[in-house]
């Protein structure tokens, strides 16, 4: 309960930050597009991770201001980048659940780029597959027009939410994220390697775009570049970085 009430403060009492993650093609070894990923700063109880304070906030709705505000943040640090001579690339967001349910949510989406004059093919939602399966009839629509002025959407975690091939081609998507749980086993266990495997395929008939996540080892880049997946987030490039080391990486002839 005090957490809770420390976090209805956090954005006034500027606690939260974003990091970035690259996501990274394997053959350039380029950044390619970062995502934003939130972190709480307690004044007491130091960095808190959002995997502690993200259910919080989607129970007492705070997840919606929160995710305003990290909307705005990124969008606004890709201006900034591209002001300090890096070479501009997409930035994506995690949308919750109850976010994406939000009747206004897309109006919402669009005075934001419309106020910062932000470039809406430069913004990817990323949405799990399992936050994509209510409703389906508010997500299509929602997403359709998305789409319609450019802003892309990520299916995440994908490979773990059980959506039927029917949906997820109704769906106006992308990008599939492969869940780093079919990653982390592809080359230990060739169950997975079959699923990641299928998942490519896939998508590539469907005419996706594909991610890798949590791609932790060589091996696994090897792997991947066989199956043809290109484009790579994990460790084995770079962890979630504050946006000074995240604009060096961009800017970093590799
Ligand atoms: O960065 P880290 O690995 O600690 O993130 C843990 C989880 O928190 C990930 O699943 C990530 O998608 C999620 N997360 C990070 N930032 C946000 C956010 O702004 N909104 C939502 N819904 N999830 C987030
Ligand atoms: O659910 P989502 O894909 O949004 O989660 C992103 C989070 O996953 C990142 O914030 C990061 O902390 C975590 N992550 C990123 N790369 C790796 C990795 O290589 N290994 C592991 N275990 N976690 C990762
Ligand atoms: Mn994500
Ligand atoms: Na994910």
């Amino acid at each position: 309960v005090m957490l809770e009430r420390d976090l209805e403060n956090a954005i006034a009492n500027g606690q939260l930050r974003l990091l970035y993650q690259p996501k990274i093609d394997i053959r350039s070894r380029r950044t390619v597009g970062v995502e934003a990923l939130v972190r709480w700063q307690h004044p007491l109880l130091g960095t808190i991770p959002p995997l502690k304070f993200i259910p919080l906030a989607e129970k007492s709705g705070m997840i919606v201001p929160i995710e305003q505000w990290v909307l705005r943040t990124a969008c606004m640090q890709v201006k900034q980048w591209e002001l300090e001579g890096s070479e501009v690339v997409p930035v994506a967001v995690n949308i919750s659940q109850i976010h994406l349910m939000k009747p206004d949510i897309y109006q919402s989406i669009i005075d934001l780029l419309q106020e910062l004059d932000f470039p809406p093919s430069l913004l990817e939602l990323e949405i799990t597959e399992s936050a994509m399966m209510h409703n389906e009839e508010h997500v299509i629509r929602i997403l359709e027009n998305l789409k319609q002025v450019g802003v892309s959407v990520s299916m995440d975690d994908f490979g773990t939410g059980y959506s039927s091939l029917s949906y997820l081609q109704s769906l106006p998507i992308g990008c599939l994220k492969i869940d780093r749980s079919f990653i982390h086993k592809m080359a230990t266990d060739s169950d997975s390697r079959a699923i990641a495997e299928m998942i490519i395929s896939m998508a590539k008939q469907l005419g996706l775009d594909i991610v890798a996540e949590g791609v932790e080892t060589e091996e696994q880049v090897a792997m991947l570049r066989h199956l043809e997946c290109y484009n790579a987030q994990g460790y084995f490039y770079s962890k979630p970085v504050p946006p000074e080391r995240a604009l060096q990486q961009m800017t970093d002839i590799p």
